[in-house]
């Protein structure tokens, strides 16, 4: 089998990567690890930036965002009982779509099956070979048949547990890593939202974050201890924490119900440099990971792989590689603010006991700050609406 571009990962980043090559003429082939179902059953992300919006609309799969997304002017910051709107449209012009991570990766996978373009699913055992060269391979098993796919380019967009950046020599990476000493204990409930806008909360009990899916399916998550254990937490012991950190009023209208879903993720601030060894390009959580609490994660992946579709849509049109060999240096340009945005909305949020009551004092600060300063706000929706890709 022979492909221009092979992509290894049917997430967001690997779908909107192969919607972008099939839009520019550009032959790719993706294999997932995973059945379409599985990959369609993780509960994620929920905002989209305005730019990752405006994308599902210019690569034609905007019709259900347009339908089904709730557009978002602002957010609702909560430190303490104390509420603080961050008005985006004031600020700079811009919104944020309220659209599930999962319900964009069904209209992209939709669209590449309407499209007759190949994902191979439940792809065993995938293995990069040659990388270093100008013919690369992958292999794979499936039906206990090994195949093998030869191409110009592999676009690892198979996530952090995924074997594209292990492909790579470790002396040839340099990682970085922060890591936070707690995790999010997320649920979804049919239930409608307790407030028209995101509230993100901070207490001294730990952080809280109020969201939704749909004006009748809401999304909560509470800060828990790291190792918590998902048994430890009964639906109702979740509803008495979450209203214990909200403002009171949002706390006294809330409706809840059983949970629909409940998990706990890890949290981690994670990038790999840089992002190309060869013909290897890394996009997505293959190459960063975000706390969620900037909500960059999922746009973030989409970002990388509007510069590498560029990139290759240069190579493939012009014959040259002057966006193939920019595009580690100018994502990673947009992954750092990305990582230092997530970092401090995670770092003004969450408690951490080990900085004590100075740590605690300087959180309220801050909130204080973004309280009484037109600019402090300007800087937080520039960034939650996100950056350009300039
Ligand atoms: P993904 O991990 O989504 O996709 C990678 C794909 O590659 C998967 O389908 C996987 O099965 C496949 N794969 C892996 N190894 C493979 C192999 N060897 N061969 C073939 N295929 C392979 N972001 C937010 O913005 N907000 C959130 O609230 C949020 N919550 C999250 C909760 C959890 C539990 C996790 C893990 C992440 C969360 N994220 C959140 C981040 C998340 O949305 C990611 O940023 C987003 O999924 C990144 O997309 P991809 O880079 O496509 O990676
Ligand atoms: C979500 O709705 O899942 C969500 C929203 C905003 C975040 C993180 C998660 O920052």
């Amino acid at each position: 089998m022979r492909t221009q571009v092979a992509i290894i990962g049917a997430g967001p980043a690997g779908l909107m990567l192969g919607r972008l090559l099939q839009l520019a003429g550009i032959e790719a082939v993706i294999l997932e690890r995973k059945s379409g179902e599985y990959v369609l059953s993780r509960i994620r992300a929920g905002v989209l930036e305005q730019g990752t919006a405006d994308l599902l609309r210019k690569v034609n799969i905007g019709a259900r965002v347009e339908a089904e997304g709730l557009p978002h002017d602002g957010i609702e910051m909560c430190f303490d009982g104390d509420l603080q709107r961050i008005d985006f449209m004031a600020r700079v012009g811009r919104r944020v779509t309220v659209y599930g991570q999962t319900e964009m990766t069904h209209d992209l996978m939709e669209a590449r099956k309407a499209s007759g373009a190949t994902t191979i699913y439940e792809a065993a055992d995938v293995a990069l070979h040659d990388i270093d060269s100008d013919r690369p391979r992958v292999t794979w098993r499936k039906d206990g048949v090994t195949h093998t796919l030869e191409c110009d380019f592999i676009a690892g967009c198979d996530g952090f547990h995924g074997v594209s950046r292990a492909s790579v020599p470790e002396r040839s990476l340099t990682l970085f890593d922060r890591h936070y000493p707690f995790g999010w204990l997320g649920i979804l409930v049919d239930q409608p939202p307790v407030s028209e806008e995101l509230i993100y909360a901070h207490h001294e009990r730990g952080f809280a974050l109020c969201s939704m899916r749909s004006m009748t399916r809401s999304r909560y998550y509470v800060q828990v201890a790291e190792g918590e254990k998902i048994e430890n937490w009964s639906d109702q012991r979740f509803w008495d924490e979450l209203r214990r950190r909200i403002n009171p009023d949002a706390a006294e209208r809330m409706k809840i119900g059983p949970s629909i879903e409940k998990s706990i993720a890890p949290l981690r601030s994670f990038v790999a440099e840089p992002l190309r060894f060869g013909s290897l390009f890394l996009a997505g959580d293959a190459a960063h990971i975000v706390p969620p609490t900037g909500a960059k994660g999922l746009n973030l992946a989409i970002s990388d792989v509007v510069m590498l579709g560029d990139a290759l849509t240069e190579f493939y049109g012009e014959r040259s590689k002057a966006g193939l060999d920019a595009y580690s240096g100018k994502a990673l340009l947009r992954i750092w603010k990305a990582e230092r945005f997530s970092w401090w909305m995670t770092s003004l949020l969450h408690t951490f006991p080990e900085t004590g009551a100075f740590g605690r004092r300087i959180q309220r600060a801050d909130f204080d700050y973004l309280c009484g300063s037109v600019a402090a706000q300007t800087s937080l929706a520039e960034n939650y609406t996100g950056l350009s890709l300039g």
